[in-house]
């Protein structure tokens, strides 16, 4: 049985622990990369794509491999991807199709309707999708598969939630021979996670209502934030490092720090271990104080990247649920600045009931913390958040608006726009200002708050130009992102255009073939 993945561009951290999980119990995996290089979540020039998309170099990468079952990983914003995609390799072959990961796991029903579906996996995957394999080999029955969809007779049948991994020290490293032998550039950076879970509650976030939808469907208590021991973290880093060289870590979990007692064990573990990789982590600024900052500092930590959202207290705790204080913002900005740890923050604009006056809040709280670099982003409100329902009761939302973004027809990303309502010069001159800001004197942003002058910034500017021009100012020593966004670019664009040659050579001579994956690996893989 081999299950093969077809990933959308990026690293996916869970397609990793599935890969892991499938080969240590048995499974045969496969990964086909879609390069998808302009139209993704930050860059979207559908026409271009749709002119430079290879789709039969992809499926006949797919065929070439003679899967038994296709796995695609479906967040909100790549359903109308996992949608193609479905529908071009059901037209070629009739392997079983399952959707998983955040969207399919809110919306099983909705998913379930395509024809092209033919299953969807809700929440954790690794038990659930060797079990979906099990079950396509006879060897048990759908109706048992915790966590699964399905159909009979084309009805979708959803079976109860499965509960949480408790003990995340039982899964294998996740499987990254299998994404660095498909986009050798993702070996620039190692990422992982040190746990699951995020213990806040923000009502634009999908943890929110993950935690929300496990603590409904699932009977037993379940704990929703998990962490693995800080053993089996500095293991795993010492393993990358031995087997792929690796010369920086990002841990992708939500917030680093939040256990502080954990901190203070990892990072005495990883100084005593001596693994001398720097890392990045996401941090939330209620969780750093000046002993964590000096503790992460310390242990190898050179940068962070911490979500502050607004500068606006009353509509942080309101509109966002989130209970930090202006004070804790600044204090963990400056604890880190004070430990030598680069600080990035997010914030984001389009609020519901956002005013100039909150706007002016944000630029004020910017501005006192000075951190190393920031994102402004649009909201985008996914569907099934608890933000959508709030901007549905105060009647921000129009039916269409609504009805766009629940059958996810609206995907915009957040910087290309999100789908916050409050687009109109007003906010786009904040978003165009806040950018900006990192590279702007401190006695320049209050001079142009006291005299009222952000409203008359160029509104004009494109926030992802502006984002790119900060970075190559004020550059990152070691960001994989970039690295791997530079090399991705030209290995991609590379090998599009040498078989775009190769057919043209190949249609001159009147020759067959060109296309990658070859017209016999295709037929083989025809069911
Ligand atoms: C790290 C991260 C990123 C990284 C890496 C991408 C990745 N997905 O690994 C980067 C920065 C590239 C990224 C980008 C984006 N991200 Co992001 N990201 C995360 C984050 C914090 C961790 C992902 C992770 O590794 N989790 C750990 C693994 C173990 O969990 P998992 O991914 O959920 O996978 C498990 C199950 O979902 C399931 N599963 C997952 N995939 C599949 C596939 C199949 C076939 C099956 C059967 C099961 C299955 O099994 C897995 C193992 O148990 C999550 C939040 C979170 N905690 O998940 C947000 C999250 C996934 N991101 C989100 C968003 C919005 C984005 C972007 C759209 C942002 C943007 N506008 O650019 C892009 C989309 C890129 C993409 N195609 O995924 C949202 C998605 C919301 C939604 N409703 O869709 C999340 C949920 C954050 C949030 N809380 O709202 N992201
Ligand atoms: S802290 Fe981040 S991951 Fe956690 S609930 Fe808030 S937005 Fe979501």
């Amino acid at each position: 049985m081999k299950v093969l993945f077809l990933n959308p561009q990026q690293e996916m951290g869970g397609i990793q622990c599935l890969s892991a999980y499938l080969k240590q119990v048995g499974f045969e995996t496969a990964l086909v990369n879609d390069p998808n290089l302009f139209d993704n979540p930050w860059i979207q020039y559908p026409l271009v794509s749709r002119l430079l998309e290879d789709v039969d170099f992809i499926l006949n990468q797919i065929a070439a491999h003679r899967p038994d079952l296709i796995a695609l990983p479906i967040v909100t914003d790549d359903l109308q991807w996992g949608l193609k995609w479905a529908r071009r390799i059901k037209a070629r072959m009739q392997t079983p199709i399952v959707f998983g990961n955040v969207h399919p796991t809110f919306h099983p029903k909705e998913v379930l309707l395509h024809n092209c579906v033919d299953f969807v996996v809700r929440g954790e995957g690794e038990h659930t999708l060797a079990e979906l394999a099990e079950a396509l080999m006879g060897q048990r029955d759908l109706s048992s598969v915790l966590g699964l969809g399905y159909k009979v007779d084309g009805e979708p049948r959803v079976n109860d939630m499965r509960p949480l991994i408790e003990d995340l020290d039982t899964l294998p490293f996740p499987d990254k021979d299998l994404y660095y032998a498909a986009m050798p550039y993702l070996n620039h950076g190692y990422t992982t996670m040190s746990g699951r879970g995020c213990p806040y509650r923000c009502t634009f976030c999908d943890n929110n209502t993950s935690m929300k939808l496990y603590k409904e469907t699932v009977p037993k208590a379940q704990k929703w934030t998990r962490r693995h021991s800080p053993e089996y973290v500095v293991r795993e880093i010492q393993w990358a490092k031995e087997r792929y060289g690796i010369k920086h870590v990002r841990f992708n979990d939500e917030d680093f720090s939040y256990d502080k007692r954990w901190v203070r064990e990892f990072c005495t573990l990883y100084i005593r271990e001596k693994v001398n990789i720097p890392y990045f982590a996401w941090v939330y600024p209620n969780t750093i104080d000046e002993e964590i900052a000096a503790l992460l500092a310390a242990s190898g930590c050179d940068a962070v990247e911490m979500g502050i959202q607004s500068g606006a207290e009353q509509l942080r705790k309101e509109v966002l649920h989130r209970k930090t204080k202006d004070t804790d913002i600044v204090r963990a900005m400056h604890a880190l600045r004070a430990a030598g740890i680069r600080c990035t923050v997010d914030v984001i604009i389009g609020l519901p009931t956002e005013t100039k006056a909150d706007l002016d809040a944000t630029v004020r709280l910017l501005a006192e913390g000075r951190p190393w670099h920031l994102y402004a982003f649009w909201l985008r409100y996914y569907p099934s958040t608890e933000i959508l329902s709030l901007a549905k009761e105060k009647k921000l939302l129009s039916p269409e608006q609504i009805h766009q973004l629940e059958t996810n027809q609206h995907t915009r990303g957040h910087i290309a726009g999100g789908t916050s309502l409050e687009q109109d010069g007003l906010s786009r001159s904040y978003h165009a200002f806040i950018v900006l800001l990192p590279l702007m004197p401190a006695w320049f942003i209050n001079f142009c708050l006291r005299r009222d002058l952000i409203q008359y910034f160029p509104s004009f500017l494109s926030p992802f130009v502006l984002v790119n021009f900060t970075k190559v100012i004020k550059r990152d020593p070691y960001n994989e992102f970039r690295v791997r966004g530079w090399l991705m670019l030209w290995v991609e664009t590379r090998g599009l255009v040498r078989r775009a040659i190769a057919r043209g050579l190949a249609h001159l001579f009147g020759r067959p073939g060109g296309g990658g994956g070859g017209q016999e690996a295709l037929s083989g893989g025809l069911r």
